[in-house]
This record gives C-alpha cells, sequence and structure tokens, in this order.
C-alpha cells in the first residue's frame, strides 16, 4: 500500500470547545502524519465552493453557515491508504451510527455538528489540499 495524502477539516462544533489537539491525536493515533495545518475564518465563498457538491440537498445552506460559524483548521494528512485510514477514524456522518473509538462518536454533536471533515477519494483529496494549500505549505 502507498503512502498518499488527504485532506482533513477540524470543524467549527470542536474548535468551539478547544478540541483540535485531541482530534489531531486520535488522526496521529491512527497512523496519519499531519503535514501541513492552518486555522482559518471560512468566507461564504470558500463554504460554498468547498460543499458546492451538494449545492442542492435542503441541508446546503445550514452546512454553509455551519462552516462560517467559527474557526475551522484544515489539514493535509499523509500516511498509507490516506483516504480509508481517515475515513476509518472519522466514524459514520451521523455519529449514532459511528462505530465506538471513531471521531465523530467521541465527540460529534449531531449529523452537521460532526466535529471533521475527510476526503472521500484520491481524486478529491488531490481538489481539496489544492483549494486550501499551495504545495510550499506541504511538509512531508
Ligand atoms: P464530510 O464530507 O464532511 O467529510 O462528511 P461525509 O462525507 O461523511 O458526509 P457528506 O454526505 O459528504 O455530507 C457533508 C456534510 O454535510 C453535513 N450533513 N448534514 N443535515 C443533514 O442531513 C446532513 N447531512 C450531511 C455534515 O456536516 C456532513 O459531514
Ligand atoms: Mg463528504
Amino acid at each position: 500500500m502507498a503512502v498518499t495524502r488527504t485532506f482533513s477539516i477540524i470543524k467549527p462544533d470542536a474548535t468551539r470547545r478547544n478540541l483540535t489537539g485531541a482530534v489531531t491525536k486520535m488522526l496521529e493515533d491512527a497512523g496519519l502524519r499531519v503535514v501541513a495545518s492552518k486555522r482559518i475564518r471560512m468566507t461564504r465563498e470558500q463554504a460554498e465552493g468547498f460543499y458546492a457538491v451538494h449545492k442542492e440537498r435542503p441541508f446546503f445552506g445550514e452546512l454553509v453557515e455551519f462552516m462560517m460559524s467559527g474557526p475551522v483548521v484544515v489539514q493535509v494528512l499523509e500516511g498509507v491508504d490516506a483516504v480509508k485510514r481517515n475515513r476509518d477514524v472519522m466514524g459514520a456522518t451521523n455519529p449514532a451510527d459511528a462505530d465506538e473509538g471513531t471521531i465523530r462518536k467521541t465527540f460529534a454533536e449531531s449529523i452537521e455538528a460532526n466535529t471533521v471533515h475527510g476526503s472521500d477519494s484520491d481524486e478529491n483529496a488531490k481538489i481539496e489540499i489544492d483549494f486550501f494549500f499551495n504545495e510550499d505549505e506541504i511538509v512531508g
């Protein structure tokens, strides 16, 4: 299995509760390395652009407002089979369905305020990393 990259967001519900370190520790303990990280406040343009695939979904407006509601930490993670490794430690979108020991089971407040985002394919990981980072900000 190759070392690959994925893109992660620690969402506003987590930064509000001062969980940046706790979430990052779970990512690291899962075998992922943080090779880029920055704390930002998403603009409306960034939130709408990032979640453009969900534009037609009924929850789109609320999702955009939520992602703008506080600081987020955007990260590039590196590891063996990084996309799957990250999705496994994140757990299901709805914390009620997430397995014990996952980030969302441990910390998420609701299906929307669910603590983390993680890319769902290598292709989307590259698009999402490029959306927030220049290559010279990533130090492997
Ligand atoms: P993410 O993209 O954030 O990693 O989460 P995901 O793949 O597990 O879930 P996705 O279907 O891509 O949905 C993106 C985010 O939209 C919010 N959501 N709200 N109110 C709702 O029914 C609902 N469904 C999804 C969540 O914040 C979800 O992570
Ligand atoms: Mg998704």
